[in-house]
């Protein structure tokens, strides 16, 4: 019982010291007190096994420092951020496909030195001067606290993962990176009150979820790392907002096709690779079946749509991950399309069987009625106009090569 009063004594202390704003808790007014309250009631807790107590550790654990806990009746909204001041951005994973071209669009909006790219890889210069770039690493979260904090971020966009076929080719770090990493992504943005958005994707889905068309809502049962990292982190993050008020915000992307950063390891590369080697040899080989179809995007439409979701008014979402989709179709349709443009065009077939069997358990079409409902989600880009746009961009290229 001894240490069940201690427990309750350091949690009344607790309540008391609630009131006590974080900026003076971590300029250390409060700080020995509950540090000798934390430990103690630690003390009392490991020294008595077995002693059905347990409701009350979660009092124990929020008056520990580390950063990993949440107190239950914390809000999380933040203090310094008005509305109507820009948003402090901080792009995780930021030298991935996205990161750049959603840093571009966000500085263009938010003003250049509040967008940071971050990534744990060396900045090729072009992006290294265009606007801030920072180290950061999502396994640390001490450096994620301390750009958290040195940069008063505001918003965090966490692009931080591994694909679907690179995933089942090192699981484990796929799952260190994918899910502990969001773990600290997770607790950072709740400890700090930040508006955090994660991108989920066609891949949270599985061979049980309905498949034409896949809606929000159904079964989602995914056979990758990939796919599992992403349904927790939607509930993870729909858990964080529910419990916490965590401003959480989630879009399932379908495959993006770009056409100056390339994708890493995903299922839909395909449709990226062919652009590239159409125009450079005039053939491509296709590791997916002619007929497998997927839902895709166009790279402006995905970044356009990770701006209106993070803009819009928190009453207007009726939930926190939506499905987005622009178009859907097989590599055999798109080889048509491209050949319009290039009728030399030669496409074959190797079938990756791991890839194969990955496509073949993903969504062939999506709903996205909620979003075009809830905040107005409309794509630009058909598969027309996409392989128009992506040929232009290739062919501008070669001109600005041919020139040099
Ligand atoms: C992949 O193929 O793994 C990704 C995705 C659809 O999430 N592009």
């Amino acid at each position: 019982m001894q240490h069940c009063r201690l427990i309750s004594q350091a949690s009344a202390q607790r309540r008391r010291l609630r009131v006590i704003p974080r900026t003076q808790i971590t300029a250390g007014i409060s700080m020995p007190v509950l540090r000798t309250l934390s430990k103690v009631a630690r003390q009392a807790l490991l020294s008595t096994p077995g002693c059905g107590c347990q409701p009350l550790t979660v009092a124990v654990r929020n008056i520990s420092f580390s950063p990993r806990q949440v107190t239950s009746d914390a809000s999380f909204h933040s203090v310094s951020f008005s509305e109507t001041d820009h948003p402090k951005v901080l792009i995780t994973g930021g030298l991935g496909q996205l990161g750049v071209g959603l840093a571009k669009l966000l500085r263009k909006r938010y003003g250049k030195n509040n967008v940071i790219l971050s990534d744990i890889r060396k900045p090729p210069s072009n992006v290294f001067h265009s606007g801030p770039f920072i180290y950061s690493d999502i396994l640390d979260y001490k450096n994620l606290r301390e750009i958290v904090v040195n940069n008063r971020i505001t918003w965090l966009v966490h692009y931080s993962a591994l694909l679907s076929a690179v995933g089942e080719a090192n699981v484990s770090l796929a799952r260190s990176v994918n899910i502990t990493g969001l773990h600290n992504i997770l607790d950072i943005a709740a400890e700090h009150g930040l508006r955090l958005f994660v991108p989920s994707t066609i891949g949270a889905f599985g061979p049980t979820s309905p498949r034409n068309p896949t809606p929000d809502l159904c079964v989602q049962r995914p056979r990758t790392i990939y796919g599992v990292s992403k349904v927790h982190a939607e509930l993870m993050g729909e858990y964080y907002h529910h419990r916490y008020g965590l401003d959480f915000r989630c879009l399932r992307y379908p495959g993006i096709i770009s056409a100056d950063s390339m994708p890493g390891g995903g299922t839909t590369d395909y449709a990226v690779q062919i652009f590239h080697d159409a125009i450079k040899t005039g053939k491509f080989e296709c590791n997916l079946k002619p007929d497998t179809r997927l839902p895709m995007m166009y790279i402006d439409d995905c970044l356009r749509a990770t701006l209106e979701v993070m803009e819009a008014p928190a009453d207007s979402l009726s939930m926190r991950t939506y499905n987005i989709n622009a178009m859907s179709f097989t590599p055999d349709e798109l080889a048509q399309e491209l050949r319009k443009q290039m009728p030399e065009l030669q496409v074959t077939y190797d079938v990756d069987p791991v890839r194969q069997t990955i496509a073949d358990s993903w969504p062939m079409n999506f709903d996205d009625s909620n979003a075009r409902r809830d905040w107005g989600w409309k794509h630009d880009y058909d598969l027309p106009e996409l392989v128009q746009t992506m040929l232009n961009y290739f062919g501008a290229e070669t001109r600005m090569a041919h020139i040099n």
